[in-house]
């Protein structure tokens, strides 16, 4: 493009992006507010992905490749207007005639809700892998729900959490496509009868109370390519327009009544991370866009098809991210048994064939388990095939190892009462997968050892990954610009690419231009520190950062504890030699769960002490950042130098966190746990600080005792003094931290903090050394970044391409 066309393109930007802001506001561009500026801007950037759309679908309409439907209860999305707009390739035009309108290009993009459809890793990872789909060209969609409110906003008042509601709806949401016309009844409590029909065994569904699912779809915009995929999100409607059973029947009080319990079902997200609740309304939800989304699936695959289920499995992926889309499996078996006609051993074929599942957690508290009672009053019909499923599997396993009941009452899908959803998982799947190399490895030996012995082949693994686009690219821009300086701009299709950041690991010049760009995200993260949490910290000092939910298992109470001890000795001896921390925290905390509760209070507490100390001279500075959620993630993530990754070892499934930080050069501070594993083989033992019990001396702890966490404490006076601070109104007066100090002592710490506390206080140490020698930390910073190609999410995608969907 020579630079005449560009100044017409621009020029042509600029009128239509004119004439929006009056569409939309009724107001000329002078009077229009950012919010109109945004939405201006949003509806000219559906316009032109629209199109694009319509011909991606109209080329999977004929149903010539395979597509994959990713099934998840939560879709982590983040801000999307950005992503549009590189994915366009017209982000610098955008900026640029924005720059030329006297438009602040950045405050606009801020109007964007980021919708929190997600709580943590499991949402957001969905969201990584629907943007590499489309990168890649690759047909898949997610389908999930369209909460009215997602995850809480977390305000921080008086050091503890507050939660507020999350109403990302408000100002409407312009990337949306509401599609009446494809709604879905959706069909719950009552009760089934077997009638012949024809000489034909039928079941039919009396008494059901019924709602409508309507989706709302938002366009997946591939990177500077055709594709555009569909996150369709269901929202939950009463359903008037349609012949509701009770309302005929002379019962309007009840269809009222409905309304409203209609709409509760896609009202609101969950906050439990790794944990499971076992509410009645979240098992509606899991049917909800289970049945919604399996049946738009089979409308749209007969359409193309002559009206015929042949060659379902062929053409049709059912992926389920965890158990919660489980009763994917026995809905299939509904629908093909009592709508299509189909017998049980064909339906059970295809269902096995099309189905594959991801575990994400070994935490025995995060296995979803539902009453029986519960889902045989609910889904009558789903509870009949689940008995079905579990008979004739207990029945193959009686063949194949008989008269072992042991492990037939092990295996069963119903076992004491309660349905074991990722035995249904399991058993109705033709692949099972882990998230990282020894979470694979934990599943197969131990969580699921049984199901393994049964089903060897059906085992796989498949480590996370994350958006190179939105982690790297979109927020780390600078080092986007560095990076295409130095290698050219080839690597954003093949992250593998970065390797050759490695010619320039021993050039000073390129240093200081990495270490410029690390300063340049830093100084932007301290001026929100400042902004948001009135605390100074210098840009110089070590970011230290450990930001994901707050949970035991992750430890951020060992990173406190550490902090704690580092203060002592600074007051000890306030000449301590030590380059000048910043410890910086962010997470939410489920609502429900006291102990990370107590965990927030703790670190502001220490935040609170330690920042207001002059003593230690500036050296230590503690921040907790309110309302970790993607955009704030993304400001986070390029201004660190430590990345903290410090769960007990075998219980971290993976993490996406740690990769986020690696591809923007920040050094893991890690136990050997999840993908850490992998982070370690990639850069190497000298780019990586490693620490603690292994996963294999955890478990055998837990197994056969011997951990005695008062041995440890009494053998070690720093952690004497720092756990007595707890309780001894050090950290604030009347603040008492008993619960956290008990569990460590008297419930003999079952996440062995203190076993690890020498260990990690000797990395810490590690660290230290070698962030004081600038040549070997930039060093180590830039080998982070060359090796991080294996974590884009485009290199996960295509293993599962490869090895469980079979696709190329
Ligand atoms: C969640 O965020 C994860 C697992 C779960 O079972 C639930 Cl319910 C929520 C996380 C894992 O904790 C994390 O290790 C992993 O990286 C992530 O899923 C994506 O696989």
């Amino acid at each position: 493009m020579n630079s005449s066309e560009r100044e017409n393109i621009k020029a042509a930007y600029k009128a239509t992006f004119t004439k929006k802001i009056e569409e939309v506001s009724g107001n000329c561009l002078a009077d229009a507010s950012l919010l109109k500026q945004y939405q201006a801007l949003a509806e000219m950037v559906m316009e032109s992905i629209t199109s694009q759309w319509a011909k991606t679908n109209t080329l999977y309409n004929k149903n010539e490749s395979k597509q994959v439907y990713f099934f998840s209860i939560e879709f982590l999305i983040g801000r999307l207007m950005k992503s549009y707009l590189s994915n366009l390739g017209v982000e610098e035009l955008v900026q640029e005639c924005s720059a030329e309108m006297g438009l602040d290009y950045e405050a606009i993009l801020a109007q964007e809700s980021d919708p929190g459809l997600g709580n943590g890793g499991l949402g957001r990872l969905m969201a990584c892998y629907l943007d590499s789909s489309s990168a890649m060209g690759m047909p898949a969609h997610g389908n999930g729900i369209r909460y009215k409110y997602g995850l809480f906003e977390q305000r921080i008042i008086n050091g503890e959490q507050i939660e507020v509601a999350d109403n990302w709806l408000k100002n409407g949401y312009p990337f949306e496509i509401r599609n009446p016309d494809k709604s879905v009844i959706i069909k719950y409590y009552g009760q089934i009868h077997s009638e012949n029909i024809n000489g034909n065994l039928t079941f039919v569904h009396e008494n059901y109370e019924a709602i409508m699912a309507v989706p709302y779809d938002i366009p997946i915009k591939g990177y500077r390519n055709e594709t555009v995929n569909s996150l369709r999100l269901w929202s939950a409607e009463p359903l008037e327009a349609f012949d509701l059973p009770s309302f005929n029947q002379g019962h309007f009080l009840n269809a009222v009544r409905h309304k409203s319990e209609a709409e509760a079902i896609s009202q609101i997200l969950y906050p439990n991370d790794n944990g499971f609740d076992g509410k009645l309304l979240r098992l509606k939800q899991e049917y909800f866009f289970v049945c919604a989304g399996i049946k738009r699936i089979i409308v749209d695959f007969k359409r193309s098809n002559n009206n015929s289920m042949d060659g379902f499995s062929d053409k049709i992926c059912i992926h389920i991210n965890d158990t919660h889309p489980a009763l994917c499996g026995p809905e299939l078996m509904r629908v093909l048994m009592d709508e299509e006609g189909l017998g049980w051993e064909e339906s059970w074929k295809i269902t096995v064939a099309a189905m594959s599942f991801t575990n994400h957690t070994v935490l025995p508290e995060a296995l979803e388990k539902w009453p029986v009672d519960m889902m045989k009053d609910l889904l009558p019909r789903i509870y009949m095939i689940i008995e079905e499923i579990n008979r004739r599997f207990l029945l193959d396993l009686d063949n194949e190892f008989p008269h072992d009941l042991d492990r037939n009452h092990s295996l069963s899908i119903i076992r004491d009462n309660y349905v074991h959803m990722a035995s249904l998982a399991i058993v109705s799947s033709h692949s099972i997968n882990g998230v990282a190399t020894l979470h694979s490895k934990i599943l197969r030996e131990e969580t699921f050892n049984g199901f393994y012995q049964v089903f060897p082949k059906r085992f796989y693994s498949v480590t996370n990954g994350v958006s190179p686009r939105r982690f790297l690219m979109n927020s780390n821009p600078e080092l986007k610009t560095l990076i295409n300086d130095s290698i050219g701009p080839d690597w954003d299709h093949n992250l593998f690419d970065l390797k050759k950041l490695l010619n320039y690991i021993n050039d000073p010049v390129f240093y200081q231009k990495f270490d410029a760009v690390k300063l340049s995200n830093k100084v932007r993260l301290a001026n929100y520190m400042a902004r948001y949490n009135n605390v100074t910290v210098d840009p110089n000092s070590i970011f230290d950062i450990q930001v994901k939910r707050i949970h035991e298992y992750k430890r951020q109470l060992l990173n406190a504890l550490h902090v704690l001890y580092l203060y002592n000795r600074l007051k000890e001896n306030p000449n301590l030699e030590m380059a000048p921390r910043t410890f910086i925290f962010a997470g939410k905390a489920a609502p429900g769960y006291y102990y990370a509760k107590e965990v927030i209070k703790l670190i502001t507490a220490i935040a609170e002490l330690v920042n207001n100390d002059p003593s230690l001279h500036d050296k230590l500075k503690v921040v907790f950042l309110a309302n970790f959620n993607v955009s704030l993630a993304e400001i986070i993530y390029p201004a660190a130098n430590i990345s903290e990754q410090i769960s007990t070892a075998g219980k971290e499934a993976s993490g996406t966190g740690n990769m986020k930080f690696m591809m923007n050069g920040a050094i893991t501070l890690g136990t050997m746990d999840g993908a850490n594993i992998e982070i370690l083989d990639a850069v190497g033992p000298s780019n990586i600080v490693s620490f603690g019990l292994s996963a294999d001396e955890v478990h055998h702890y837990q197994k056969y005792g011997g951990y005695r966490s008062i041995d440890i404490f009494e053998q070690d006076p720093r952690i004497q003094q720092v756990l007595h601070q707890l309780i001894d109104g050090t950290l604030g007066y009347g603040l008492s931290f008993q619960a956290i100090y008990d569990s460590l002592l008297l419930y003999n710490d079952g996440y062995f903090v203190l076993k690890d506390f020498n260990a990690y206080a000797d990395a810490q140490n590690q660290v230290d050394h070698l962030f004081r020698n600038p040549t070997i930390w930039t060093k180590m910073s830039i080998s982070n970044v060359a090796n991080s190609g294996i974590f884009s999410s485009d290199r996960s995608i295509a293993d599962y391409q490869r090895e469980i969907w079979k696709i190329i």
